[in-house]
């Protein structure tokens, strides 16, 4: 041993020479940490730190952030647009002004074909704020379709939903400093060592001064399960029967706060009544949690003087998201438990700027927070952009898993994606495939050019990447964050918000509205229309200068404050005409795809953490690839036993829409009846996935379907995924 180590080479970190650190805030996921990126002497970004006096991560950083250096130039980025007439045609580098005449023209020609509806934008939670709130323009003010979504419909439409209907607003009411005051924690479907690691940290910084219980509700034992007091193995889709029978014991015990639900929400009795219905004796054979246990964790909530529950996609993706939201928050209501320190329902956040394109992208509505619905909302903005507003619809469109079946029936016929990569993301990808394949119309516009989407692209518009440009995102806590450019972006890559603007100028008219060419210049604009009376989401009391100054600021910040707030509803008052909150009575349907006969096994996907989504990036970077290369199954060893299936062997699995082949990983982490698959890899979980959808939120049930698992030859497995990958 000794001997072996003596002959290895000592590990050395090499200096790398930083002349200059430039502050920034971390492009991957929605904790939003603070980081520096060092410069070398020829300005080259060659490292990245975190920031000591930042709140948020307090200098540390996990392993995405710190080789974070290397995204800028990763082997794929898009230097140049490229263009071509039919997707079987030869790519030919087209000069920005021709790619966008081109963009441009087929938009327009398209629409007054079949009418401006037949075009259909689909964008993302990474770009920056400023450029949400550009596309929002462009899109809403000047090209006028109103089927246009985004990637938060597979991500946080569920929490979106659910926080308008218990609170009459979305914002996540709470932040990570509720962690120093609160005496329980339950966290529902989130792995958060892995997927917000720094939010993690300061979960166990807080644990290692103070104990509180944490109890964790995954059907996985995942690392935050490993960690947890109390792990609540749930069967799949069904946290809401949890929740109701959560509640109930609350109600039944006298744990509720009476004062408080007389003061601050209605809908209290028919809660009361539906609650009647899930007695843990009940509930326990439907979500697999025994009833002493739901007692239990019922008690030690409703006894906490300050308790929070935080979820991630373990509850968004379901058919009952939106409504397993609801059931979070009606807990939260009954035992006043929000606006308080340590008393939260906090929906952690998915991608950087998730939160920035809820609240400024007019995906679904209109800047701000304002709606569509609302006739005086649509005035307002009409007014301020120096558009008509009869031109704004008077109705949200399609969501995203909307969109797709509508080009396959003909109603859409142009699709413009933005910094998202449907080919990997979204379910049941063999169907995605024959959809984008219909399409007159596909434009790409991403920092990567080899992402999968591109394949069936007729134009690719390479956007430069994350501190490549400058603005905000806004985080899981409401902190609206820096990024400072710190390098030009590479080859002729343009930031996204260049982009919209010029391609914008290829409308006539375009130039009646305001686009201002920075994006300090395009906050600027964004404040004075955050303003007003009622607003939760006002940024005027910001700047770049001091958001930075301030390692991020949370919202709301209105002129004159001297600070920002770092939670919502603290006075009790909520977003609805009344004030009051919502109680919602949520019956619970059973309508997920279930294991049964020829597909025995549930299927679940998540993330792990050393990969960001479908790998544009971290599938470049060195050590992430390093640490997780290939895509993997985890099975249960005992069921495992039982197909003959071993250690690394390859497999094949099937459900009803198509088949996969994956490495196994035999572990006791999942349950008898369930696979995991990390969704990062092409052609891999998403080939099977259902993806039934939320009702609310439209957001696909990701983590619920139904597969069969076949042990394959190792010749035949590398012949599949030869056969599937390579196009
Ligand atoms: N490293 C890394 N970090 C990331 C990302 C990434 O790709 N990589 N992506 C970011 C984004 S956009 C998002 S949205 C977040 C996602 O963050 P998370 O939601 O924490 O991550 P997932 O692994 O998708 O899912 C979390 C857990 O939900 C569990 N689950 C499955 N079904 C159920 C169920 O029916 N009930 C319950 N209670 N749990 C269930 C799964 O077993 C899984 O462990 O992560 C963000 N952070
Ligand atoms: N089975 C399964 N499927 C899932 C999930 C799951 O848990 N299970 N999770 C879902 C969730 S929560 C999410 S959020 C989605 C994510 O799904 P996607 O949005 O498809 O995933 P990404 O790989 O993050 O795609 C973002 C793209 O934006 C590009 N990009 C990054 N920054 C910029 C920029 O500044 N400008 C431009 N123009 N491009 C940029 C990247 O190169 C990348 O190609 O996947 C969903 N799909
Ligand atoms: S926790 Fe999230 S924001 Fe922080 S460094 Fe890691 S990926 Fe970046
Ligand atoms: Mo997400």
């Amino acid at each position: 041993m000794l001997f072996g180590r003596r002959k290895k080479n000592p590990i050395r970190i090499n200096n790398k020479d930083v002349a200059e650190w430039r502050y920034t805030t971390c492009g991957y996921c929605s904790v939003g940490c603070s980081i520096e990126v060092g410069l070398d002497r020829s300005g080259e970004p060659v490292t990245t730190r975190g920031v000591a006096d930042a709140d948020v991560n307090r200098g540390k950083l996990c392993i995405k952030g710190l080789t974070e250096a290397e995204i800028f130039k990763a082997v794929g980025r898009g230097t140049e647009p490229l263009v071509r007439r039919d997707r079987f045609a030869v790519w030919q580098p087209s000069p920005w002004d021709e790619a966008l005449d081109f963009v441009g023209n087929e938009i327009q020609r398209i629409q007054a074909e079949h009418g401006r509806d037949s075009v259909a934008v689909i964008s993302t939670g990474q770009l920056m704020t400023e450029e949400f709130y550009t596309l929002g323009k462009l899109v809403r003010g000047v090209i006028g379709t109103n089927n246009y979504d985004g990637n938060t419909t597979l991500c946080m439409a569920s929490a979106v939903s659910g926080y308008k209907r218990s609170f009459g607003s979305d914002g996540p009411p709470g932040c990570y400093d509720d962690f120093e005051h609160t005496d329980c924690v339950l966290a529902l479907g989130s792995n958060l060592p892995e997927q917000h690691p720094i939010i993690y940290w300061r979960l166990k910084e807080a644990l290692e001064k103070r104990r509180f219980p944490v109890v964790v509700v995954d059907p996985r034992v995942t690392m935050f399960a490993q960690f947890a007091d109390i792990h609540l193995p749930i069967t799949p889709g069904t946290d809401l029967v949890l929740l109701n029978s959560l509640a109930h014991v609350i109600i039944d015990e006298g744990l509720h706060d009476r004062a408080y639900i007389d003061a601050h929400t209605e809908g209290f009795d028919a809660l009361e009544t539906l609650l009647a219905e899930y007695e843990p004796t009940r509930a326990a054979p439907i979500c697999g949690i025994d009833e002493d246990t739901i007692r239990t964790v019922a008690r030690l909530y409703g006894g906490a003087d300050a308790a929070m529950s935080l979820w991630t996609m373990g509850i968004n993706q379901s058919t009952h998201g939106s409504d397993g939201v609801c059931a979070i928050n009606n807990l939260n209501l009954l035992t006043a438990n929000i606006g308080k320190p340590g008393g939260t329902s906090l929906s952690i956040t998915g991608q950087c700027n998730a939160m920035g394109t809820r609240e400024w992208s007019s995906c679904s509505g209109l800047p701000g927070y304002r709606q569509l619905e609302n006739e005086s909302h649509r005035r307002e903005v009409a007014d301020f952009w120096n558009v008509d507003a009869d031109f704004f619809p008077a109705k949200r469109g399609l969501f995203q898993t909307d969109i797709f079946p509508a080009i396959e029936t003909g109603q859409i016929k142009g699709l413009w994606i933005i910094a998202t990569n449907p080919m990997t993301s979204m379910p049941n990808s063999p169907r995605i495939r024959k959809t984008l394949e219909k399409l007159e119309l596909c434009v790409v516009q991403d920092s990567f050019v080899d992402v999968e989407t591109t394949q069936f692209a007729h134009a690719y518009l390479p956007g430069a990447v994350w501190a490549e440009k400058e603005g905000c995102f806004t985080n899981t806590e409401r902190r609206v964050n820096l990024t400072r450019q710190v390098r030009e972006p590479i080859g002729d890559s343009k930031p996204d918000h260049w982009i919209f603007t010029e391609l914008a100028k290829r409308w006539p008219g375009a130039e009646r509205l305001d686009w201002p060419k920075t994006t300090a210049g395009i906050f600027d604009e964004m404040k004075v229309l955050s303003k007003g009376p009622g607003r939760n989401l006002d940024i005027s009391g910001m700047t770049h200068d001091s958001i930075e100054q301030n390692r991020g600021i949370q919202w709301p910040m209105r002129e004159g404050d001297t600070s920002g707030s770092p939670r919502l509803y603290a006075d009790g008052h909520f977003a609805f005409p009344s004030g009051r909150a919502k109680l919602l009575a949520l019956p619970y349907v059973e309508n997920n795809e279930r294991p049964s006969g020829e597909f025995p096994f549930w299927l679940n996907s998540g993330r792990v953490v050393e990969h960001f989504h479908t790998r544009t990036k971290t599938g470049k970077v060195g050590n992430c690839n390093k640490f997780s290369p290939t895509p993997y199954m985890e099975m249960n060893a005992d069921a495992a036993d039982e197909l003959g299936i071993g250690q690394m062997d390859y497999v094949r699995l099937v459900s009803r829409r198509g088949d996969a082949v994956v490495l196994v990983q035999r572990t006791q982490r999942v349950p008898y009846d369930m696979v995991f698959i990390p969704f990062h890899f092409h052609e891999c979980v998403n080939r099977l996935t259902l993806g039934l959808l939320d009702p609310h939120s439209r957001q696909p049930a990701f983590k619920q379907c139904a597969v069969r698992v076949e042990p394959v030859s190792q010749d035949d497995a590398a012949r599949f995924n030869h056969e599937r990958r390579a196009f």
